[in-house]
């Protein structure tokens, strides 16, 4: 018999909760196999629902196992309720205020999903977002229930020491000779999903926090015990973002005590439960001779990130999980936000334009496409998306360009004022900065509902005789699954002219209007702007700041390109400018490899580069985004169909050889200029030496071929941090040499205990676009030290393949898809959540040449012909191979 297919949830059929919790009372008694928890509800019925309010009480649950339930202090008989493996049904609960106590039984050692209580190696620990508290008990698992916890744990003394649940420990003590307990209370209402416990043997560090107000928060790290001295970096992030806080945003801590956790197995990055995060140990643990640059930037920017949750997330929370990039997207936009005002603001915003740009824009081109809020969803865990997420914060930061930071400041203070407390919609965060700006923002909302990357076109035309310049600006947005006809969009567009001594221009429209900051408020399909009293026909820099997640055909000239290269005042403009005219070169270079003979770069890019680079007035981390031309993702989404990754592959390096050639003596004074002394310190300044200077290595190196392994053997013996040694590493992966190994070895029997450098060592080898590099992932496949079971082992061989290795992935015999299909297949059995993350590595396979089309093709129908089917791998596998769409 077939299984019946998951069905999906939809957005328009939101209904009020039908019961309240005012409070909970959880009792868990911590086993390995037989954890009981006992839940006392304190429940009553939501008047606003209407009829509802009077029906069954229905609580989610899934894979408990039930031991008593009771109403108002009475057990039910079984034919009192009814029970599924989806919920628990109370068919007639009293008319008015009420208790419930359910005690149920879990197996958080058998619990491999990682999902509800679990155990990573001998600790307890908690994943609840967003319906995971539902493998703890029954209960109203969803974000727009908020209520009252209060969370007694008891252990084994020896087994779990240390035992921590949201809020302020009120009481603890002993239970005979061998058990304790803790008691938690939180005073904030919240809703499940932000519940959090953890139980176990665990080290921490400990400091305070004096907030603006003058109270004292005790902070506190918790690690693996005898990784406290990796612990430091996170609680000097921790403090930095409670201040950055109070001051950007005027939000103080609220709670006595905020700790973070960190455990080895987990699905994603990290999680914001109230005053407990817990956190995958790879964005906490970090010592210069075990986390690169890379890792330290990343701990500070989660750290940030769950932090700000703490008001924008928890404080003001989600009334369904449509409404997720309410807090992801304001979260992301804050903390990015936080990066740009701690380190560069610029160097930030190419960063995270690059990742939307070969990521989310792939994303959105393909069969997944959603909306920032999407419509309907059959599992809400697919929708942790780079479109809810990273579009989510640009629709913010749209929105901050169109108010102003002030006034966004202003929005933010009238959404708390008004939410605080509550769980709120887009709407609702919409409408507080339209009315504290008196603007209108009614259109901006199709930003929320239409998917799909807009396209900008511009065309600009210059009069001498009456000293205007025009520009016309048209907008589309193409069809997306479900979602056929599109509304045009509010857009704000930033630029500026530049003279032909490289200044901004004023600009001042034709009714004598002067354009406000330099921004354009773009509203219909077409229109146009003609700016007055321009003396000489200027250049025109176009999208600032990358002032719009779109698509811009701005018909710039190389002589253009080259003068904004030299000349924007935008720094992201300079910096868009270079990627345009590399981009033009490279996309002409790619069909050359194609059509069988040898590519050649245009020398435009490395001209305008050699001034620049050696240009000490700019800041060294510029200089190195300057230097980094567009990565193989980016060209394949500027080609859009017909891809074939070897000939972008082998075109982008081409190009590299060619730069690295041309500007040999310059990398090779600042390789040596650069080279940061002294004590390891991960702040900006010593991060943009390290990351120019390795820029400049890698054109070397590319350059130099074999001739140039000798300095690439001295920079790796020299290296006094994981920083500089990966640099050799990672470069070594693309040299054909037999060195190369031997180096993986050593670094291996170096670092085979520590499981966070181990996984940069799978990681290293499996993204060499070398031949033979499949074989070697089949084998790290079958090393001792490989698990299926732990999410930072799979996404360091599988993930790093999949997603960091686009000629090796796309063989075109298919061989790589054969590799990753299998592994989402087997994950589907134990941990879908990961099975599923893996498969959207196929997101771009309608993109791919005929050939390897066919063979993506061929692994999706493996995948969606596969037994028992978790929701999760059913909707990305049918919407993969267009069997189902997602409501936009
Ligand atoms: N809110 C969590 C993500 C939960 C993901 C559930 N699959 C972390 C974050 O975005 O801050
Ligand atoms: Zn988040």
């Amino acid at each position: 018999m077939k299984t019946q297919e998951p069905r999906a949830i939809f957005l328009k059929d939101y209904r009020l909760p039908p019961y309240l919790i005012d409070a909970v009372e959880l009792d868990v008694h911590l086993a390995p196999s037989a954890t009981e928890v006992t839940s006392r509800l304190s429940l009553r019925p939501n008047d606003a629902a209407g009829k509802a309010s009077h029906g069954p009480l229905v609580l989610d649950g899934e894979k408990l196992e039930l031991i008593s339930v009771a109403v108002d202090g009475r057990v039910l008989e079984k034919r009192e309720f009814s029970l599924s493996d989806k919920a628990l049904t109370i068919a007639k609960p009293p008319a008015h205020a009420f208790t419930v106590r359910i005690k149920t039984r879990c197996d958080p050692q058998a619990n491999k999903a990682l999902t509800g209580l679990y155990r990573s190696g001998t600790l307890y620990c908690t994943q609840c977002e967003p319906e995971g508290f539902r493998r703890i008990t029954y209960y109203l698992d969803r974000p727009d229930v908020l209520a009252k916890f209060r969370v007694r744990l008891e252990a084994d003394s020896k087994e779990a020491p240390v035992l921590l649940a949201n809020g302020n420990l009120v009481e603890e003590g002993t239970v005979g000779a061998k058990r304790h307990y803790a008691v938690w209370e939180d005073p904030f209402p919240k809703p499940s999903y932000l519940f959090a416990l953890v139980g176990g043997q665990l080290g921490h560090i400990a400091d305070t926090f004096k907030t603006r107000s003058g109270r004292t928060v005790a902070l506190r790290v918790y690690c693996e015990p005898g990784k406290e001295d990796r612990c430091a970096w996170a609680m000097e992030s921790l403090k930095a973002s409670m201040r950055w806080d109070e001051q950007r945003f005027g939000l103080e801590y609220d709670l006595d005590i905020f700790m973070i956790v960190a455990v080895s197995d987990f699905n994603m990055g990290a999680m914001e439960n109230k005053g407990l995060n817990i956190f995958n140990d790879k964005l906490i643990l970090a010592r210069p001779d075990t986390a690169t640059d890379d890792d330290y930037e990343a701990i500070e920017a989660v750290i940030a990130h769950e932090y700000f949750h703490n008001w924008t997330g928890n404080r003001i929370t989600c009334r369904d999980w449509f409404q997720l990039c309410l807090k992801e997207g304001l979260t992301v936009f804050r903390d990015a936000e936080f990066t740009s005002d701690l380190r560069s603001r610029p160097v930030k915003r190419i960063a995270d334009v690059r990742f939307l740009r070969s990521s989310q824009f792939a994303e959105d081109s393909g069969p997944l496409a959603h909306s920032v809020r999407p419509e309907s969803y059959i599992e809400i865990n697919n929708f942790y998306t780079r479109t809810v997420y990273e579009k989510g914060a640009e629709l913010c930061g749209m929105i901050m360009t169109l108010v102003g930071r002030d006034g966004f400041r202003k929005g933010m203070d009238l959404y708390f004022k008004r939410h605080d407390g509550t769980a709120a919609t887009v709407e609702d965060f919409v409408a507080a900065m339209a009315d504290a700006n008196g603007i209108d923002l009614d259109q901006f909302m199709l930003w929320y509902s239409q998917a799909g990357t807009p396209e900008l076109t511009c065309r600009f035309t210059y009069s001498q005789d009456s000293k205007t310049a025009k520009l016309t600006v048209k907008q589309e947005q193409r069809p997306t699954p479900g979602q056929l006809k599109k509304k045009p969009l509010h857009i704000p567009l930033r630029l500026g002219l530049l003279s032909s001594q490289g200044k901004d221009l004023p600009l001042t429209l034709a009714d004598g209007t002067k354009v406000k900051d330099g921004v354009l408020q773009i509203r219909k399909r077409a229109e146009s702007f003609t700016f007055t009293g321009i003396e000489e026909r200027p250049v025109t820099s176009l999208l600032r700041g990358f002032s719009a997640p779109v698509r811009l055909d701005a018909n710039w000239s190389d002589r253009d390109l080259e003068f904004l290269i030299a000349h924007d005042s935008d720094l992201f403009s300079r910096w868009q400018a270079a990627q345009s005219l590399a981009m033009k070169s490279l996309l002409a270079m790619v069909a050359t490899v194609r059509s069988g003979h040898i590519p050649r770069p245009s020398p435009r890019f490395g001209k305008a580069m050699a001034h620049l680079v050696a240009d000490e007035t700019l800041d060294p981390a510029f200089r190195a985004e300057m230097l980094t031309l567009p990565g193989e993702n980016d060209i394949a989404m500027a080609l859009g169909s017909d891809l074939d990754p070897e000939a972008i592959h082998k075109a982008r390096r081409a190009f590299r050889v060619s730069l690295g050639k041309s500007l040999r003596d310059v990398l090779q004074t600042i390789y040596d200029r650069y080279e940061v002394k002294g004590n390891y310190s991960p702040d900006p300044e010593s991060v943009g030496r390290r990351t120019l200077r390795t820029a400049a290595l890698s054109l070397l190196t590319i350059a130099g071929g074999r001739q140039s392994i000798p300095r690439l053997r001295e920079h790796y013996k020299q290296a006094a941090n994981m920083t500089d040694q990966m640099v050799a590493l990672r470069l070594f992966t693309e040299q054909e040499t037999p060195e190369r190994q031997r180096i993986m070895d050593s670094f291996y029997r170096r670092w085979k205990n520590d499981a966070l450098v181990l996984d940069k060592w799978f990681a290293l080898q499996v993204v060499s676009p070398l031949p033979g590099t499949i074989d070697r992932v089949k084998e790290l496949l079958k090393h001792p030290q490989f698990a299926m079971t732990n999410p930072n082992r799979v996404r360091s061989v599988i993930g790093a393949f999949a997603m960091g290795n686009p000629v090796q992935f796309h063989a075109p015999d298919g061989s790589g898809y054969k590799l990753v299909s299998d592994a989402v297949i087997e994950l589907n059995g134990f941990n879908p959540l990961m099975g599923a993350r893996l498969l959207s590595a196929f997101e771009t396979w309608r993109m791919l040449e005929p050939k390897r089309q066919k063979a993506a093709k061929q692994a999706l129908e493996k995948v969606r012909g596969a037994e028992n089917l978790s929701r999760d791998v059913f909707e990305i596998a049918s919407k993969m191979l267009g069997e189902t769409e997602t409501a936009a």
